[in-house]
């Protein structure tokens, strides 16, 4: 693959412009209009799916003072649900608490509060609090798990192993920690054990927007593969896009290898002195099969796995095939699924999707994207980034969720990928087939997306179509003014669904599951 020197600041000139931006037509799109309405609307093609309450986790309304909260009148803040290697359940409520989930109710009880741990934590951002967890996959032995979390700067005595470059201690607003506990005893239904920072990164825009979103593991790999044991970050742009303030908007702190923004990192957990390898920026070690370790090239991240995301905030792997997807949230055009390979550039703020972020441009902004040459968009003419597998536009939804290979109990959803888009509460299905077909390094193919048509059924058993924002207003008794969709996968591979609004976990299920009594089968 190929590898570019970091760009360290913004030319201005429109000829070192040109060149930067790699563009031979350069005069000819710049007089170009930006595009609007690019993609055609996503339809329902006939995938209809029954969903239902698995469980309601506890509401933790009016924990915070409401100025702290993103949205007081949330019943639980849910973003993920996993079923882990040792055979339990657990799912997050952003307010603090990781819940292990127990039994065939699912009965929901507190493993961890990080609240005492962390006095500096914020809540009052969409990904703040205790935005995400995963756990070793050799847990029932080591009892390693991992969460990522936002804190304040301002009165914070933590020092952040990372500082944007150019940027320095007074521009720090936030810090974005990833921490690794040790449970003494694995087995147990309550958290005891210790802590310690693996990495705390800071952000110097007003907000904090896009922090790390993720922490995970890839749940294909067995003991002895490369990937084994390694924690993956989502890759997310700590605000430089649009997270507010007078260091927001600035794509020089983008496409370069001497940082973490943008950047999905891939690290070994374990402290240098128990690997016997090389130091990461936080007390991790560098897996020496990343694609930047050893390049010999002291500029670049070894912890860099892949970059040139805005908020790939959700990764997964197909389980038949260990395919890593990236769902990466747009700027104000264009929603991604990205297969993301080591190594690759994905282009951010460059590039969003197949088209031209504007802020690139003269006088362009970034809520604009312009379309690229011809030769570019059928690959005749090849460019230094990796593009998108699957795409929708803004007519069709705000934010997308994670998406997940399907291989479940569900006939109609099987072979495809499962997504959906957060703001709106649609889901949408492509098939993984197509996804694959069209990481084909040609930017303009990608594969189709449909809507799924959600049903639950009424108490003599027949099917009532609905929205999911529909189910979280209905279980909220109040308007919700976005659904907060968040999806997830139990370990036999079925979907949950849940939302940040009414903290209801639910499933897609199969047709011939368990109908309520009195209906006929
Ligand atoms: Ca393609």
């Amino acid at each position: 693959m190929r590898t570019r020197k970091p760009l360290v600041s913004l030319v201005a000139t429109a000829a070192a412009l040109a060149l930067w931006l790699g563009i031979q037509s350069l005069a000819e799109a710049q007089n170009a209009a930006p595009v609007t309405d690019p993609l055609p609307a996503v339809e329902k093609r006939g995938l209809e799916v029954e969903i239902r309450d698995l469980l309601r986790l506890p509401q933790t309304r009016g924990l915070l003072p409401s100025e702290e909260d993103t949205n007081p009148a949330g019943w639980a803040r849910v973003s993920f649900v996993r079923d882990i290697a040792d055979g339990r359940r657990f799912a997050n409520d952003s307010r603090g608490f990781l819940y292990l989930l127990s039994g065939a109710d699912n009965t929901p009880s507190v493993y961890l509060d990080i609240r005492p741990y962390f006095p500096h934590t914020i809540y009052s951002r969409l990904e703040s609090g205790l935005i995400g967890f995963d756990f070793h996959p050799d847990f029932a032995r080591n009892g390693l798990f991992y969460t990522v979390h936002g804190e304040r700067a301002e009165g914070n005595p933590a020092r952040p192993d990372f500082i944007p470059p150019g940027f320095g201690e007074d521009d720090v607003t936030y810090h974005n920690v990833i921490t690794e506990w040790r449970a003494n005893d694995p087995a147990s239904a309550t958290f005891e054990g210790t802590h310690r920072e693996l990495l705390r990164v800071a952000h110097v825009v007003q907000n904090l927007t896009h922090p790390m979103g993720f922490v995970g593991f890839d749940p294909t790999a067995e003991p002895g593969d490369e990937d084994y044991g390694l924690l993956y970050t989502s890759g997310s742009d700590l605000g430089f896009s649009n997270g507010g303030g007078p260091n927001a908007a600035n794509p020089g702190q983008t496409q370069r290898l001497d940082s973490v923004i943008t950047a999905i990192l891939r690290i070994d957990p374990r402290k240098p002195s128990e690997s016997g390898g090389t130091k990461g920026l936080g007390d991790y070690t560098i897996p020496a099969a990343n694609p930047f370790a050893g390049d010999g090239d002291p500029a670049t991240l070894g912890e860099i796995y892949a970059y040139g995301f805005r908020n790939a905030h959700r990764l997964s792997w197909d389980p038949a095939d260990g395919t890593l997807f990236a769902a990466d949230i747009g700027m104000s055009n264009i929603e991604e699924i990205n297969i993301v390979h080591k190594g690759g550039n994905y282009g951010w703020m460059r590039r969003e999707a197949y088209w031209e972020n504007g802020i690139v441009r003269p006088g362009g902004a970034l809520d604009q994207i312009f379309e690229l040459p011809a030769n570019v968009l059928d690959g005749t003419s090849e460019d230094e980034f990796i593009y998108p597998v699957a795409i929708y536009d803004h007519g069709d939804g705000q934010a997308i969720t994670a998406g997940f290979a399907y291989r479940g109990r569900i006939e109609a959803l099987r072979g495809k990928l499962i997504f959906g888009d957060i703001n709106r509460g649609r889901l949408f299905a492509a098939d993984l087939a197509a996804l694959k077909a069209a990481d084909d390094g040609i930017p303009r193919t990608v594969a189709p997306v449909e809507e799924i048509q959600l049903y639950v059924r009424d108490a003599s058993g027949n099917r009532v179509y609905t929205s999911f924002r529909e189910l979280v207003e209905k279980t909220n008794g109040a308007t919700a003014t976005r659904a907060d969709l968040q999806l997830g996968q139990s370990a036999d591979g079925e979907i949950f669904v849940t939302s940040r609004q009414d903290g209801m976990i639910r499933m897609l299920v199969a047709d011939d599951e368990g109908r309520p009594s009195g209906a006929g089968r």
